[in-house]
């Protein structure tokens, strides 16, 4: 794979955007490798957490405006299904962490969006510039921002494209670390490797139901909570965690 780096560090994986020549515009290359490499890290048992990432200068700068949008109608749009990779990447069941610095903007912003936790180097800018060039948000950006941010706080920045750097980012709930811009990445690395120690079933079905809350009602939401609350009484890893805990010892979690 040429746009997307894929570093191993089992129990975590690395998977890095690598067209830093336009700030790792989202090409449809770009997107299939991302998606192909997420999903085989998805069923690969060593990994347990996974980090999404750019570089200093970008996480992603969105779609490729060049290659995507230039020639683009409605029905070539459709042709590409384009919504079916993202779809992809949402059902991926490992925790995936989007580390980023520099930009996240567009379709960048909504990649993190579409993560489960985002982090952030001190340098980030986060934004949804698309009624710059005439559109909107077509990939999660009027929904998912509007879920963490709230009505108001998306609006004025949907509305009027502006970036936000990382401590208002931080601020509004978008963000969960912001990091020194000198070891933004190795923080992401640790903060993976905390959520890879603990139990994988658990990690999974609290992963699901928190992402429940953002798509049904609160009656919804606390029945799937208590389903899977029950379900976890029935893996080792709860044995293990609660002997662990009387016998105060650390608990060695193995996902089953
Ligand atoms: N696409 C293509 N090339 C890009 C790019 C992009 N998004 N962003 C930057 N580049 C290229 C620049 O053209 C430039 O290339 P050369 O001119 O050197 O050949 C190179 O990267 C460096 O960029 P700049 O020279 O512009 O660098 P600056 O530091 O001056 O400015 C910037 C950085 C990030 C502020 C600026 O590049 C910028 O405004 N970029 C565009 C940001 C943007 O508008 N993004 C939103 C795009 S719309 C969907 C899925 C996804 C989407 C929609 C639907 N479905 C599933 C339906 C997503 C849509 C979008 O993301």
């Amino acid at each position: 794979m040429a746009n997307v780096l894929v570093t191993r560090e089992d129990p975590i994986a690395v998977v890095q955007l690598n067209r830093p020549e336009v700030l790792n515009a989202l090409s449809e290359e770009l997107m299939d490798e991302l998606v192909r490499a997420l999903e085989e890290l998805d069923d690969d048992k060593a990994i347990r957490c996974i980090v999404v990432t750019g570089n200093d200068k970008a996480f992603a700068a969105g779609a490729d405006i060049k290659s995507s949008f230039v020639e683009a109608t409605p029905v070539s749009m459709l042709e590409q299904d384009l919504t079916t990779r993202w779809e992809r990447i949402r059902r991926i069941r490992k925790p995936i962490v989007a580390a980023v610095s520099g930009y996240a903007l567009g379709g960048g912003c909504e990649l993190a969006m579409v993560c489960d936790i985002i982090v952030a180097s001190e340098t980030a800018q986060f934004g949804q510039p698309e009624v710059n060039l005439g559109i909107i948000p077509g990939a999660g950006g009027t929904q998912r921002l509007t879920r963490t941010v709230g009505k108001y706080v998306a609006m004025e920045m949907v509305l009027t494209g502006r970036r936000v750097k990382a401590d208002e980012a931080k601020a509004m709930g978008l963000v969960a670390h912001v990091y020194p811009a000198a070891s933004w990445l190795d923080d992401a690395k640790a903060l993976a490797r905390t959520i890879a120690e603990k139990p994988p079933i658990a990690i999974r079905l609290a992963t699901e139901a928190i992402d429940v809350a953002l798509s049904s009602t609160l009656d919804a939401g606390l029945e799937f909570e208590r389903k899977a609350f029950y379900l976890l009484f029935a893996t080792e890893d709860k044995k293990e965690g609660v002997d662990a805990f009387v016998n105060k010892r650390k608990p060695t979690f193995r996902g089953r």
